[in-house]
């Protein structure tokens, strides 16, 4: 019987890792104003999934929070941008992305891990 309970609850542990890791999906902020906050504290970017449209400028505006230097440097790989993140002091971002796709935004060591999704204009 203990056993029993044993297994069932290394089920639910399981359950919970796989929903926590590929199921939750973060909820995405759309550009609205044209301006973007994003908060990088405690490892990770909040919002971690930011939509834009394609062709239509943004900025994103970082704010770091977190102390780890791991947290110092903010890279869009994909869209060959870079940027120091000084502690506390926000830092803009304009871009104008062209080709519609997902652009994953991460720290040097890619532990940071955030997703700029751009879609395609319609109209
Ligand atoms: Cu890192």
């Amino acid at each position: 019987m203990s056993l029993w309970i044993v297994n069932f609850a290394g089920l639910a542990a399981i359950g919970l890792i796989v929903w926590w890791f590929w199921l939750s999906k973060p909820q995405a902020q759309r550009a609205a104003s044209g301006v973007i906050d994003v908060v990088v504290d405690a490892g990770v970017y909040a919002p971690a999934r930011i939509e834009v449209v394609a062709g239509k400028s943004v900025t994103l505006r970082f704010l770091r929070k977190d102390p780890s230097p791991c947290a110092e440097k903010v890279l869009f790989d994909d869209l060959g941008i870079a940027a120091d993140l000084p502690i506390d002091q926000p830092v803009e971002l304009t871009i104008t992305p062209k080709q519609p796709g997902e652009y994953a935004f991460t720290c040097q060591m890619q532990m940071y891990r955030g997703t700029l999704v751009v879609r395609p204009d319609r109209g």
